[in-house]
C-alpha cells in the first residue's frame, strides 16, 4: 500500500495572512543574529506514526509548510495513494478538511489525527473516513490491520498510555530534502505533572508523565545525524516539560554531551535550583531553555495545582541562576488572562529588561478546544470566533476581562515590536558576552 502522511499548511506567524506578518517583514534585515528564530521543523507526530507502519508499505511525507505555495497543489493532488493520513492543529484544520475532501472525491481513504480532531472528532469525521483521538502509536497499526480486512472503524481512541520505551525511531528517512529544516525534532517524554487550565497537552497525552530510555533517545539523535550531515545539528525537544524528573534528566543530558549537537527544550523553572543539571546543560551545548513564565501577574496563575502561582515570585532569581551558567532562557509570555489590565504589557516589558532574558516569545491566551479554558469561556459566551484559522495564540478570539479585544491585539504587536528592536538585540548580546567571557576566564 502507498500511504501519504500530510502536514497541511496552517496559518502561522511568518505567513502573509497572519497578524504578525508586518512585524516579521520589518525584522528581516536584522535577522542575521536570530536566524534560528525562524524555525523550520518537520512534523514529528506524522514521522512517528509513519514508523508504526510495516516495511511492506510505501510511505510518503508531505509537508505543505515547506513547499512553495504555487507548487503545493500539484505536488499533493497529482499522486495516487491508498490512504491519506492528515495531522491537524487547530490552525491547520480547515486546510486539512480541504485536502481530505479532494482526496475523498477521488475515492482515496482519508484519516485524520492530531490536536484538533482529538478535541473535535465529530467535526473532523465530516471530512475523513476515520478519526484518531489522542496518541497514534497504538491506534494506527490497529487501523491498518482493520483496513486490510476491509472493515475499519470511524473513530480510534488511544489508551493514552503508549509505552514510549517500545517505540521505533521516527521515519526521518522518508523526508525528501531534509536539509531545508534548521531544527530536527525529538521527544523523550510525554505528559506534564502540572495542571494549567489553558494547556492542550492533556487532550492528547493525558496527565501521565512517561519517559523513553536514555539510550533510545541517543539512538534517535544518532539516526538523525545519519540523515542530516551538518556539523552540530540543532535538536529541538518537543516535550512539553522535558526536565521534570531531575535524576533521569541528568542521565539524559550527560548522554547528549558526546553527540556534538546544539539543542533546546521546554521546561519549567524548577531546573534553576539544580546546579549539577545546569552545569551539564552548558556542557552539552544546550543553547536555551524555553520556559513558559506565562505572566508576571501572580493572580493569573491561581489555577490547577497552583505550582506556577507559587513560582511567580521566584522568576527573576530563576532566570539569573540559569543564565549565569551560560544557558539562555527564552521567556514565553501569554497576555489576556482574567487579571490582565492594559498596563500588563508595560509591566512585562519592564520585567524582561530587568531580568536580561536571552530571548522572548509572546502570545495571547487561546481557548483551545478541549481545554478547561475553552469550556469556561464558552459557558460565559466569551468566545467571539470559531474560525480555527485564528486559533494561533496570536489572534484574539475571545472577550478579555479588562481590555477590549483590540487593546489585547495591539498590546501583543507592541511587545513583538519592542523586543525585536536592534536595541534589544545589542543589549542582550552585550550581557551574554559578559557571561561567556566570565565562564571562559577571560576578563571582559
Ligand atoms: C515542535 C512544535 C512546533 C514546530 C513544528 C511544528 C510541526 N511542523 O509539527 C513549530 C515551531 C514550527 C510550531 C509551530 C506552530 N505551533 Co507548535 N508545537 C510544537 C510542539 C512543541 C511539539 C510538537 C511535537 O513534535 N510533538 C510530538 C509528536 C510526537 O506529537 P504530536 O504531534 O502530538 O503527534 C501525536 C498525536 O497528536 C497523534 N497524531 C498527530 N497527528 C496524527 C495523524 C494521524 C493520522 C494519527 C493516526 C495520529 C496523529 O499521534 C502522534 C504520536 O502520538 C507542540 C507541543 C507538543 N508537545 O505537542 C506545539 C503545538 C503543537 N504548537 C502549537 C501551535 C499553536 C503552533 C503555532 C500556531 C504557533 C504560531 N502561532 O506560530 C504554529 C503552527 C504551525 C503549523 N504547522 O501550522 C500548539 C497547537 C495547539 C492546538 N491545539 O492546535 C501546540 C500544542 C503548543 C501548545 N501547547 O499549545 N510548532
Ligand atoms: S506546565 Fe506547560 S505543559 Fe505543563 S500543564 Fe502547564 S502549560 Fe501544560
Amino acid at each position: 500500500m502507498k500511504i501519504a502522511f500530510i502536514s497541511p499548511r496552517g496559518t502561522e506567524r511568518n505567513q502573509q495572512n497572519n497578524v504578525l506578518y508586518e512585524v516579521y517583514k520589518k525584522l528581516i534585515p536584522v535577522l542575521s543574529f536570530m536566524i534560528d528564530d525562524i524555525e523550520f521543523i518537520p512534523n514529528l507526530g506524522l514521522l512517528q506514526v509513519a514508523a508504526m507502519v510495516g516495511d511492506e508499505h510505501e510511505v510518503r511525507y508531505i509537508d505543505e509548510d515547506y513547499i512553495d505555495i504555487r507548487d503545493s497543489e500539484p505536488v499533493i493532488f497529482d499522486e495516487t495513494f491508498d490512504i491519506v493520513a492528515l495531522s491537524a492543529c487547530n490552525n491547520q484544520a480547515f486546510r486539512a478538511y480541504e485536502i481530505a475532501d479532494r482526496f475523498r472525491k477521488r475515492g482515496v481513504t482519508v484519516v485524520i489525527g492530531g490536536y484538533h480532531p482529538s478535541a473535535l472528532p465529530e467535526e473532523a469525521k465530516e471530512h475523513a473516513d476515520a478519526v484518531f483521538i489522542g496518541e497514534g502509536e497504538d491506534t494506527f497499526p490497529q487501523f491498518i490491520e482493520d483496513y486490510q480486512k476491509g472493515d475499519f472503524k470511524s473513530f480510534y481512541v488511544s489508551s493514552g498510555n503508549v509505552d514510549l520505551t517500545k517505540l521505533p525511531a521516527p521515519r526521518f528517512d522518508c523526508i525528501g530534502n531534509i536539509l531545508r529544516f534548521n531544527k530536527l525534532p525529538v521527544f523523550a517524554t510525554r505528559g506534564c505533572p502540572r495542571n494549567c487550565e489553558y494547556c492542550s497537552v492533556k487532550v492528547i497525552y493525558g496527565p501521565k508523565y512517561r519517559k523513553k530510555k536514555v539510550e533510545q533517545v541517543v539512538r534517535e539523535i544518532e539516526d538523525i545525524k545519519k540523515y542530516y550531515p551538518r556539523p552540530y545539528p540543532f535538536i529541538t525537544f518537543g516535550d512539553e516539560n522535558l526536565l521534570v524528573d531531575k535524576e533521569w534528566s541528568k542521565e539524559l543530558v550527560k548522554a547528549l554531551i558526546p553527540l556534538k549537537i546544539r539543542w533546546e527544550c521546554y521546561c519549567d523553572v524548577s531546573v534553576a535550583w539544580d546546579d549539577e543539571l545546569l552545569d551539564l546543560l552548558r556542557e552539552s551545548n544546550c543553547v536555551e531553555l524555553l520556559i513558559g513564565f506565562e505572566t508576571v501577574i501572580k493572580e493569573n496563575m491561581r489555577m490547577g495545582d497552583m505550582w506556577k502561582y507559587k513560582m511567580v515570585d521566584k522568576y527573576a532569581e530563576a532566570i539569573e541562576r540559569i543564565q549565569s551558567k551560560g544557558v539562555g532562557v527564552m521567556g514565553l509570555f501569554i497576555f489576556g488572562f482574567d487579571n490582565d489590565y492594559p498596563d500588563v504589557f508595560r509591566e512585562t516589558a519592564r520585567f524582561i529588561h530587568d531580568t536580561n532574558l536571552f530571548d522572548v516569545d509572546f502570545a495571547v491566551l487561546c481557548p483551545i478546544p478541549g481545554t478547561d479554558t475553552f469550556y469556561r469561556f464558552k459557558d460565559r459566551g466569551r468566545i467571539i470566533t470559531h474560525d480555527w484559522n485564528k486559533y494561533t495564540w496570536l489572534h484574539v478570539n475571545y472577550q478579555p476581562m479588562h481590555m477590549t479585544p483590540n487593546q489585547l491585539q495591539e498590546g501583543l504587536l507592541y511587545m513583538f515590536k519592542e523586543f525585536s528592536s536592534i536595541e534589544f538585540l545589542r543589549k542582550r548580546r552585550k550581557y551574554f558576552k559578559g557571561i561567556y567571557e566570565r565562564l571562559a576566564g577571560v576578563s571582559p
